[in-house]
């Protein structure tokens, strides 16, 4: 495929762009985050989704540039809204190749102080199965972010290969729910108690949790009833431009 050709040249062309898929707490109704997706605006091919060129990106040792990539332009983004009184914390996924070495880690820390940015500025996802090739270096790097004041998310939870006692290791804020519990919780009874005994969960162990794909009014009543806090998926929002998400902000509240 000629994408790994030129992968290079979404860099050098700015050809990547992030999209902003909000979280909404649903205790305060409010839009109080977003997550960041990348995204390849292709000159022939048109928008390539990550699935298509993350995978490449990974294979062809362009990962940790990507996602400084990501870093840099979140917060760029997160100084912006700042200025136009917005306060949106934005969410960041790192990749199993980002905690394989400690370039993340100094290249955040480095960012965060040029930018005076805030503790609430910049948050990490990380996958359950990102911290299985090399555990005991992830958690430490990912300690070491927690201590320097980035929040940590475990994404997709529950479909990882990660178990109850890594959970209780591992430097964590907040779950997030993975989508395919939650996309059918209305018409799957199984789904219904995994959702359930997770929320109690993250409420015992004092983390935050995030119900993801979310797609409708009922799913959003029923997390609603059981105290998640926050909801995010395509009922709330779809993944947008920085300046679509600016202007549906309003029309929200
Ligand atoms: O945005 P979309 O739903 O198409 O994302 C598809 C997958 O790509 C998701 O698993 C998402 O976590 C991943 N993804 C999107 N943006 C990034 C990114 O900036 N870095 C990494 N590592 N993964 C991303
Ligand atoms: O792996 P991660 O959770 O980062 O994946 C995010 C992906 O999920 C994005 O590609 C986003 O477009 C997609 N997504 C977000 N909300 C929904 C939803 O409500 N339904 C479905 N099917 N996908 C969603
Ligand atoms: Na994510
Ligand atoms: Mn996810």
């Amino acid at each position: 495929l000629h994408l790994v050709n030129s992968l290079k040249s979404a860099f050098t062309e700015n050809q990547l762009v992030l999209y902003y898929q909000p979280k909404l707490d649903l205790r305060a109704s409010k839009i109080t985050s977003v997550e960041a997706l990348v995204r390849w605006l292709h000159p022939v091919n048109g928008l390539i989704p990550p699935d298509t060129f993350i995978p490449i990106a990974e294979q062809t040792g362009q990962m940790n540039a990507l996602t400084k990539w990501v870093i840099e332009e979140a917060a760029n983004q997160y100084t912006k809204w700042q200025k136009d009184d917005i306060n949106l914390s934005i969410a960041i996924n790192i990749s199993a190749e980002d905690l394989r070495n400690d370039e993340l880690i100094t290249f955040l820390l480095a960012l965060k102080n040029a930018k005076k940015l805030p503790d609430e500025a910049i948050a990490l996802e990380v996958t359950e199965n990102a911290v299985l090739s090399d555990p005991k270096l992830a958690i430490k790097l990912l300690a070491r972010l927690q201590k320097s004041g980035f929040r940590i998310s475990i994404d997709d939870y529950g479909t990882g290969y990660s178990s109850l006692e890594q959970l209780k290791i591992l430097p964590v804020d907040e779950l997030k729910i993975d989508k395919s519990f939650v996309q059918n919780l209305m018409m799957d009874k199984d789904d219904q108690t995994i959702v359930d005994s997770t929320i109690s969960l993250a409420h015992n162990m004092n983390l935050s949790v995030v119900a993801e794909g979310v797609e409708d009014l009922e799913t959003l009543a029923w997390l609603q009833a059981r105290h998640c806090q926050y909801a995010q998926g395509y009922y709330v929002s779809r993944p947008l431009p920085a300046e679509k998400l600016t202007s549906w902000l309003p029309s929200f509240e």
